[in-house]
């Protein structure tokens, strides 16, 4: 004889299925399936006259013996525990003071600096040192040694962005601490920017050593001949203006596996038209002010301030001068969307 667990109503059938480890899809599906990507992160904007003034109170009283990192993390309002910036990427402010190092280390998760002021600081890239000045993306692809140090005057700050909260949601983070506070040099100083910032000319006698790009610095002056070379000639995108994206030099691709950087020129009087994509972005004022216009909602940014734009969000840029440049560097995770065929965008009207 064989015993048959015969639910006798529908209420003793449901406890069943979960006892045996088991969900009726037909109560889930519109919470897993929804017609439109929804984030739980909302447009946001950090003001950095005030995020300054707060990093600068714990550069009297924390010192970089007690903090691994003296970040503050720009934390979206939906998105608190764990606290992040978008759901797949993170942007914190981070300052260090002349004498100060912060201890290397090296993680999985794939990162970047861009310097926002400040002058005469180092990072150290896998025995590489690279000088910081403002306006220059350097990167710290996945599992490279990085530690940051300053020799020179004043307080250094930067924009660090980082793919964390992807890399934990995939749970493919490691973390490992150098044995020692600071990383031994092994190579001339800028040596990759030196060899590999002149696009067209590329030394024959180096191979890719990882998935992200070789360039340890893209420094501003390099943007700065760019956009003055491309002048008022050309009109850019409709969406995003006088729009250059940062490359891998052997392959054109992102600098990153999982991040793409761009910066856009957005000319005097520019108005944008509105679209929609499925990437989570980060901008970063580098220039200027204005308004980016996110689902409706105005997000007014000026100098140095940071603002993001979650996923799908229908959103047009508007340059807030009539007689000035506005520059916005920006950071978003398309180049994983795109890998994983999840990559739309699509036209809108305008909301305003
Ligand atoms: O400077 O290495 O904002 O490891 C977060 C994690 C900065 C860094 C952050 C990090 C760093």
């Amino acid at each position: 004889m064989t015993t048959t667990t015969k639910a006798v109503d529908d209420e003793s059938a449901y406890e069943s299925i979960s006892k045996e480890g088991a969900t009726p899809l037909w109560r889930y599906y519109g919470a897993l399936f929804h017609p439109e990507p929804v984030s739980k992160a909302v447009p946001f904007v950090w003001h950095y006259a005030e995020l300054r003034e707060l990093l600068m109170h714990f550069t009297e009283t924390l010192s970089l013996e007690e903090a691994e990192r003296r970040v503050l993390m720009l934390t979206n309002p939906g998105l608190q525990e764990p606290p992040s910036t978008l759901t797949t990427i993170y942007a914190g402010i981070q300052a260090i003071l002349p004498g100060e190092t912060a201890q290397a280390h090296r993680h999985a998760s794939h990162a970047f600096r861009y310097v926002i002021e400040g002058s005469g600081a180092c990072t150290t890239v896998n025995g590489e040192r690279l000088h910081m000045e403002p306006g220059d993306l350097l990167l710290t692809p996945g599992w490279h040694w990085h530690d940051h140090h300053h020799e020179f005057e004043g307080p250094m700050i930067w924009v660090d962005g980082l793919d964390y909260p992807l890399a934990n949601m995939l749970e493919a983070g490691f973390f490992e601490l150098y044995e020692e506070r600071r990383q031994k040099v092994l190579v001339a100083d800028d040596l990759s920017t030196r060899q590999y910032i002149h696009g067209q000319l590329r030394p024959v006698w180096e191979e890719p050593r990882s998935d992200s790009s070789p360039i340890g610095n893209y420094p501003w002056r390099e943007v700065e001949a760019a956009f003055s070379d491309i002048g008022d000639d050309a009109e850019g995108t409709a969406f995003d203006g006088i729009n250059l994206t940062y490359t891998n030099p052997f392959d054109g691709g992102p600098v990153l596996p999982t991040i793409s950087c761009q910066v856009q020129r957005l000319k005097p009087g520019f108005r944008g038209e509105a679209h929609r994509h499925t990437t989570n972005t980060i901008y970063h004022v580098r220039r200027g002010q204005g308004q980016t216009i996110v689902n409706g909602e105005v997000l007014e940014w000026h100098e140095h301030d940071l603002f993001c734009v979650p996923t799908w969000c229908v959103h047009e840029h508007v340059n807030g001068s009539a007689t000035d440049d506005a520059v916005l560097f920006s950071y978003d995770d398309s180049p994983v969307m795109k890998a994983l065929g999840f990559y739309r965008e699509e036209a809108v009207e305008r909301q305003s």
